[in-house]
């Protein structure tokens, strides 16, 4: 049975009033504008619903203004939530530029000016125009107007604005720690994104259970970062944070919490598929539970509703609608990796090149934290910035290593450089120093922009060095500040198969390189992935749980990941890189 969807006088109105805007922008007839303004007005206070009126035939052209082509589009509204001249209209403009719309202040007059004048199409022109003044000098704007379009474009562009999942974990941690101190909560989870372990989160959702509920929400609203209380309701909350993170809330009774959590944990894909399962009984999911008619039959954990459906419990990483449910299904789903799975890191600075701590105390956080082996892998001599090390700081930092192995116990300290690959393939580093290493990382540090057929090949040609093992950071890119390299990550993954060497995720939050997918690709070829801290301070190893989540969202189970190997096998597979090189 489909379920009727809503459709408002508002929402109608709202579409025409949209089709108005772009109009005008376009210079299109202003008596066809106004049909469309008129139409969206009376719309907007008409009291009968125009979708009843559509369901039962009414003739639409009773309506005040509606003549045979307004009341075929409203028609097509009722029917689809849009029309084709909408969606006509928004391409043929500059895609963004609806987007100036919604600031505040600026109707369409003012947009299509702004885009004459200035050819300003979108939110971040318009911002730096405004900050440049540059708006204060077109004809009918002023300096009143130009300050007040800065501040609602920064509102808005804050408001699109995504945070990394450090920044998220930061707020969140300490958000979870407040609400626990008050003690009204008896569960307390974030879900969303940030539970599904994504780079990057739109907001932050929040899911509790209580028997006090409204005392709970006020604790919520009065959380020291709340800069602005968005919604305040008995069952949820919503609030603005002062960083700019967004936090819904959502209160449910206990024998709710799993429904709530697994569909507010998403993702959305995730959901419609399970919904779907639940249907095919002929029974009803939602925040509240599974329901058949008016009965519960699951909702109290998330276990209880997969369960409930056919499935037995999919990790929250994994819940994107990429096969997750059909390997379910057919029992293959991958033992995600975990933090405690990890033996070691295999990629770590000290204070010789750009590193905070030195190589003793980067050694004993290692030990402490219980790792059986850590890599110090400084930078080479190329990366000046970072003031690496050339062949004679190196082969001191190796004596260094070798005392310190005699001296601490549980703990293998390896040899190891983060080598710059050169332009044309070859390493930073004399041959004869790199034999001496017990691990060799390369990496990409200069010439960005090379084209991808020689970016890739660049690439290729580096790991077929004998001594090369792992690839740092494969494809470059700096979450919200550099994008990837053009590179060929197929081929450099088999590549790696054939040449027996390995390829990091780097777990620094502002890398997570490489992606999910890309892990998820490695494992089908079947090269291993090392999950390395990149740590540059005794702080940094905390990062590693951020290389875990992205791992997991990769689909890599404990055996896919290199650093999980005991000391004695990690030495025989960074050698076998050596024989796989020497023997072709
Ligand atoms: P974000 O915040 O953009 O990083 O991504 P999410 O996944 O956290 O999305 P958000 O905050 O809009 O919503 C949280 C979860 O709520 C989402 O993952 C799934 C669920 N949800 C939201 N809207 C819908 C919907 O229209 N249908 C279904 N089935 N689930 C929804
Ligand atoms: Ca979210
Ligand atoms: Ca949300």
């Amino acid at each position: 049975m489909e379920q009727r969807v809503l459709v408002h006088n508002a929402d109608v109105a709202a579409v025409f009033q949209q089709i108005a805007d772009l109009l005008e922008i376009e210079g299109n007839n202003p008596f066809r504008i106004r049909a469309y303004r008129n139409a969206a007005r009376m719309l907007s206070t008409l009291a009968p619903s125009v979708q009843t009126m559509v369901e039962e035939n009414r003739d639409l052209k009773e309506l005040p203004g509606i003549g045979p082509d307004l009341a075929g589009k409203i028609i097509e509204i009722v029917a689809t939530g849009t029309c084709a001249l909408r969606e006509q209209l928004r391409q043929e403009l500059p895609p963004a530029i609806h987007e100036l719309l919604s600031v505040p202040g600026l109707g369409s007059k003012r947009v299509k000016t702004l885009y004459d004048e200035r050819n300003i199409q979108t939110l971040d022109q318009l911002a730096r125009a405004a900050r440049a003044g540059e708006i204060s000098t077109i004809p009918g704007f002023g300096q009143r107007a130009e300050q007040r379009i800065l501040e609602a474009v920064q509102a808005k562009l804050s408001k699109a604005r995504r945070f990394r999942i450090d920044m998220a974990a930061q707020i969140a941690e300490a958000l979870v720690a407040y609400l626990r101190a008050g003690e009204d909560a008896r569960q307390i989870e974030i879900a969303g994104s940030y539970r599904r372990r994504q780079e990057t989160v739109g907001d932050l959702d929040i899911v509790m259970s209580s028997a006090r509920p409204i005392r709970l929400l006020q604790r919520f609203v009065e959380f020291g970062d709340v800069a602005q209380v968005q919604s305040h309701g008995t069952t949820r909350a919503s609030v603005l944070l002062r960083q700019g993170i967004q936090v819904d809330a959502r209160v449910v009774a206990d024998s709710s919490f799993g429904a709530a959590l697994h569909y507010f944990t998403g993702s959305k894909a995730h959901n419609i598929a399970v919904r779907r399962l639940a249907q095919a009984h002929g029974w009803k999911l939602n925040e509240y539970g599974l329901f058949s008619n008016e009965r519960r039959i699951a909702g109290e954990t998330e276990a209880s509703v997969f369960k409930a459906v056919g499935l037995p419990y999919i990790e929250p990483e994994l819940r994107e609608n990429r096969g997750e449910i059909e390997a379910a299904q057919a029992g293959h789903l991958p033992k995600l990796v975990s933090l405690t799975d990890l033996r070691g890191d295999l990629h770590a600075h000290t204070r010789a090149s750009d590193g905070k701590n030195s190589l003793r105390e980067m050694a004993l956080e290692a030990q402490r934290r219980g790792f059986a082996y850590l890599a110090i892998t400084d930078h080479s001599q190329k990366l000046r910035v970072a003031h690496g090390l050339d062949s004679g700081a190196l082969a001191k930092q190796v004596d260094e290593i070798d005392r310190l192995n005699e001296e601490l116990s549980g703990i293998r300290l390896l040899k190891g450089i983060e080598v710059d690959i050169n332009e044309d393939g070859t390493l930073d580093m004399p041959d004869a120093m790199l034999a001496r290493l017990d691990i060799v990382i390369g990496a990409v540090h200069s010439k960005f922009t090379l084209p991808r057929e020689r970016q890739t090949e660049r690439i290729l040609r580096a790991m077929d060095h004998p001594c090369f093992t792992l690839l740092a950071h494969p494809t470059g890119r700096m979450i919200f500040e550099r994008d990837a390299y053009e590179v060929d990550m197929l081929r450099i993954i088999r590549h790696a198969k054939e040449r027996g060497c390995f390829l990091e995720l780097n777990a620094q939050p502002e890398r997570l390189d490489m992606t999910d997918t890309y892990c998820l690709a490695a494992k089908r070829e079947g090269v291993l992935v090392s999950i390395g801290s990149d740590a540059h301070s005794v702080f940094d190893f905390d990062d590693l749980r951020f290389g875990v989540g992205q791992a997991r969202r990769g689909w890599l189970e404990k055996k896919d990941v290199l650093n999980t190997r005991p000391l004695g096998a990690l030495m025989k597979l960074l050698g076998r890189t050596r024989l796989a090189a020497l023997s072709t």
